[in-house]
């Protein structure tokens, strides 16, 4: 494994012009880890198991793919991670693609990686592909692989529409097949990684959106493309969180005036929970409103915070008769809102985990 580079390091990164470097993206648990191993053709330990996020940084990985020519595979954690907050997701592959293209080094490729086995594209789906999409901009498209994964466990047929309709959407993958990126599928084996990265082996390289905004544009991160999609999402969960403590303080004043007690203290603690996700949200978006110089000083190379999780679920106590339980009433409200704990098929890998993770809440 010696020749293989891990964990960037700015001075070590070093590409001869005739060196191949591709960047793999996608959403946590689409194979990104697997298809670089795949590549390099040895198990580097890199592959997650379960539904956590595993790529918890940007990370290079080079294998030499003949006497003159060197790979760099690039592995990037994806969006909908559940460790990392999509803001340091942002932020480490802002800093890693600017500092790259701030030292003339551009990329070949990229592949972004998409599982076949996911029955719907919304949600962290959509937005992961959302933020690609502008992180790329329309130039680099002609660099860019979509590729499916996880064919071997689905039905062909379904894999066929999903692949139609992926294609078919102009939201999804149409409108950028359409500007220039290629469409695969990745068959799990190293044959099929081979054949989606020798494309860009000789070929020329490219810039991104991003790199050309925060280097050239000198933007802050809030203020490029990707970060503007990002924000966009971040203002949708705000907006739904002041919704929910508006409707939360009329409940509030409701149990007040009917002296109910027990609802008025439910009220009360579910709104100190709202606020608590308000804040972190608003930090969030904070940490996008950073400069080149001040995203490579605070990420000192890709260093990535972890997410403080926050879900404690609290016994309810039983309701007198003929009232709605406190609890009842919030999850009714919260599913008014569409901001109940829901979980969406697109985020696990098949029916059988979508139900083992729904009953286990
Ligand atoms: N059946 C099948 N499983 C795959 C395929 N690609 C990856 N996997 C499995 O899917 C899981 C996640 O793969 P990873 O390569 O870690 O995914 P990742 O995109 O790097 O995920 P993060 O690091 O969390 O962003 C692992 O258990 C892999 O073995 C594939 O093409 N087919
Ligand atoms: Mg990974």
């Amino acid at each position: 494994m010696s020749n293989i580079l891990k964990s960037f390091q700015a001075m070590d990164f070093a590409p001869r012009p005739e060196d191949v470097i591709v960047a793999v993206m996608g959403m946590t648990g689409s194979g990104k880890s697997t298809f670089i191993s795949q590549c390099i053709g040895q198990n580097i330990g890199i592959v997650g198991h379960g539904l956590q996020g595993y790529t918890q940084a940007v990370d290079c990985y080079m294998f030499p793919y003949s006497d003159s020519v060197n790979v760099y595979l690039v592995d990037t954690p994806g969006f909908d991670d559940t460790t990392l907050t999509d803001s340091d997701v942002l932020r480490a592959i802002a800093a890693w693609m600017s500092d790259t293209y701030k030292k003339e080094i551009m990329l070949n490729g990229i592949i972004y990686l998409h599982r076949i086995t996911d029955p719907r594209m919304q949600g962290s789906a959509l937005k992961n592909l959302h933020i690609f999409r502008k992180l790329c901009g329309t130039n680099a498209l002609t660099h860019v692989t979509l590729a499916t994964t996880m064919w071997e466990a689905v039905q062909t047929l379904d894999g066929e529409r999903r692949e139609r309709e992926l294609l078919d959407t102009s939201d999804f993958w149409g409108q950028m097949h359409q500007n220039g990126a290629i469409v695969e599928r990745h068959y799990n084996n190293r044959e099929s990684a081979m054949r989606i990265l020798e494309k860009y082996i000789g070929g020329e390289r490219t810039a991104t959106s991003l790199q050309v905004e925060m280097v050239k544009g000198k933007k802050d991160l809030i203020d490029t493309e990707a970060g503007i999609e990002l924000n966009s999402e971040y203002r949708k969960i705000e907006d739904k969180l002041k919704k929910e403590l508006q409707i939360t303080s009329e409940e509030l004043r409701k149990a007040q005036q009917n002296k109910d007690r027990e609802m008025a203290a439910e009220m009360e603690r579910y709104q100190r929970e709202v606020n608590e996700k308000l804040a972190k949200v608003q930090m969030e978006r904070e940490d996008l409103k950073v400069d080149l110089a001040k995203l490579l000083a605070a990420t000192k190379l890709f260093g990535t915070m972890p997410r403080s999780s926050n879900r404690n679920s609290s016994d309810q106590p039983s309701a007198p008769r003929g009232k709605m339980r406190p609890a009842r009433k919030l999850d009714m409200l919260k599913g008014l809102l569409g901001i109940g704990p829901k979980i969406e098929m697109a985020e696990v890998e098949n029916e059988e985990e979508y139900r083992m993770k729904k009953s286990t809440g």
